[in-house]
């Protein structure tokens, strides 16, 4: 059965390779194929179409994952992608989000998840249930311009918004990259990144998927896995975020002088090694380049827009740069007075093109304010053009922390803080640190005035209960008072001197 989605219709074209290399088994694009389909007829139950419905999925980095996101695809719904890290309440909330009218979970999380979707009146089937085979039905004819996928993205609001791209946009942002990097059937990609980001998405396994390669998964970022997969040999592309290449650096440095060699020498082979989502410092470029012979590609993207500027596969990549606009891709710098920067002058970067988002999930007037009047997309991000290639200098709000490739917004952190009984007020912000990109850490002012003594390890434990390990902050200090300007406002600035 032919589909009506380009991704998977390019399936048909190489049925017999290998598509997803996961639990040590090999699975060809003819059996994601297959599994997907009878996903698709699982999920529809009847019906011809999902029509756009929500459906949610917490299933681990697999050859299941590809298939159950393409079984949602074909069925006419929204993939909504869980993140397995997210405790209760973090789930529950894109759950309610999306009104996901399906929920498909792993074994290992039905006994946490039964319970909230029977409140919330979701249908929830485990992974292994969908893989049992039934009678294919007719799958609906999707078009490009509906909507595919939802990720949760955090900004200068408490609450992460839901950022919704169309098949158009997934295809694009895709294809793109595939031109950019001359992405080849050959190739053999490992993903170690979390799959309910653009990064693990769309870079890494889509990409891979567009062009009849192998995307193989790890079930989560481990350095002395990733070196023993790369020793074995077969894999030749490799993307992560700073964070990871600051782990793998320091993993090889406490290796043996032979172990550092086999290392070393298991990446000769490898076509493409890119950093980002977060800065790539210099020091780790310098690094990663003696120990692999690699110079990483540096680019720079966004959930709401895909990846919008990177350095050249060929040509010069440039440290501290992020390079050149995509294929496609427009891209601007406006300073505070709205006026387009030329060469060597900071400004916003705005972004247009097929690549970017549709609209924040029931948010209308936060998509409104995400755009410029002449329909510019305004990311916050400050940035310079020198010589050619684009550099960024820093972000438009101190509310939003960027830690280990994750984006955090303070302002989640500082609402729940400021549910703990033990806490007035509070102010969090991220500190520079040379693994995590920055450090989150939290200012405290106490109920109890500043002399008294709060468990650090229980505060942590308390907020483990809602918030993300990766949300938690690292450093707590306590205060009498926030420094503030005359408008009332707390000066994170001036804060981050505390640390
Ligand atoms: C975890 N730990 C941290 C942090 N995260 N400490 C400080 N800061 C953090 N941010 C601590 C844990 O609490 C734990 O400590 C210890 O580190 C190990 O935790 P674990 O979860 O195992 O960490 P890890 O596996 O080493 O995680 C590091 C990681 C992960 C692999 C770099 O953060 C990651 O997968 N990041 C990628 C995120 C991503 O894909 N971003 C793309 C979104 P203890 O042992 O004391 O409890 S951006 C995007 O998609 C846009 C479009 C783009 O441009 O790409
Ligand atoms: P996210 O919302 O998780 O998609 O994160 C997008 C943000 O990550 C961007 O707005 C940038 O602030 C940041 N980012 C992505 N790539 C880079 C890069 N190469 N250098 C600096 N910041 C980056």
């Amino acid at each position: 059965m032919t589909s009506s989605l380009q991704l998977i219709q390019r399936a048909q074209k190489w049925t017999k390779r290998t598509a997803i290399v996961s639990n040590q088994q090999d699975y060809s694009y003819q059996q994601l194929l297959d599994l997907s389909q009878n996903i698709a007829t699982h999920l529809l139950n009847g019906l011809e179409d999902l029509t756009e419905e929500r459906v949610a999925f917490l299933v681990a980095p697999s050859f299941e994952y590809t298939a159950v996101q393409w079984g949602v695809w074909q069925a006419g719904g929204i993939a909504v992608p869980l993140c397995e890290l997210h405790p209760l309440p973090s789930l529950e909330y894109v759950l309610q989000n999306t009104s996901a009218s399906i929920l498909v979970v792993d074994a290992a999380y039905y006994e946490l998840l039964a319970p909230l979707a029977k409140k919330e009146n979701i249908r929830l089937l485990r992974t292994e249930m969908l893989l049992t085979p039934i009678i294919s039905t007719k799958l609906p004819v999707v078009s490009e311009n509906r909507s595919a996928m939802i990720l949760y993205t955090s900004g200068t609001t408490s609450l992460p918004k839901g950022v919704v791209t169309t098949h158009a946009n997934l295809n694009f942002q895709i294809k793109t990259l595939v031109e950019a990097w001359e992405w080849q059937a050959d190739d053999h990609i490992l993903n170690v990144l979390p799959l309910h980001h653009v990064h693990g998405i769309i870079n890494v396994m889509s990409c891979a998927l567009w062009v009849g390669a192998c995307c193989e998964f790890l079930p989560k970022f481990d350095a002395t896995k990733v070196w023993e997969r790369f020793q074995k040999g077969a894999i030749n592309v490799f993307m992560a975020v700073p964070t990871i290449y600051f782990k793998l650096i320091h993993h090889w440095e406490q290796s043996s002088a032979i172990e550092q060699k086999s290392c070393s020498d298991s990446l000769k082979s490898f076509r493409l090694m890119v950093s980002g989502s977060a800065a790539l410092p210099i020091s780790v470029l310098e690094q990663w380049e003696q120990i692999s012979g690699h110079t990483l590609l540096e680019r720079y993207g966004m959930t709401e827009i895909g990846m919008g500027i990177s350095n050249p596969y060929r040509g010069e990549r440039r440290s501290g740069h992020i390079g050149q606009a995509l294929p496609g891709v427009q891209i601007r710098l406006v300073d505070e007075q709205g006026v387009v920067t030329t060469d060597n002058t900071p400004g916003e970067i705005q972004i247009k093109g097929p690549n970017v988002f549709q609209e924040y999930w029931q948010k209308p007037e936060a998509t409104k304010k995400a755009f410029s009047e002449d329909g510019w997309f305004l990311s916050g991000d400050i940035a310079q053009l020198n010589a050619g290639y684009y550099k960024i200098l820093g972000r438009d709000s101190v509310d939003i922390i960027k830690s280990g490739g994750y984006k955090i917004s303070a302002l989640e952190i500082e609402d729940v803080l400021r549910q703990h009984p033990a806490i007035n007020d509070c102010a969090v912000i991220g500190i520079p640190n040379p693994e995590w990109g920055e450090l989150i850490v939290a200012c405290l002012i106490l109920k109890g005035g500043h002399e008294t003594i709060i468990d650090v390890a229980a505060l942590k434990n308390w907020l483990k209960e809602i918030l993300p390990a990766y949300k938690i902050p690292r450093q707590f200090i306590i205060q009498s008072a926030l420094p503030r300007n005359v408008l009332g406002k707390v000066t994170k600035n001036e804060l981050k001197q505390l640390f």
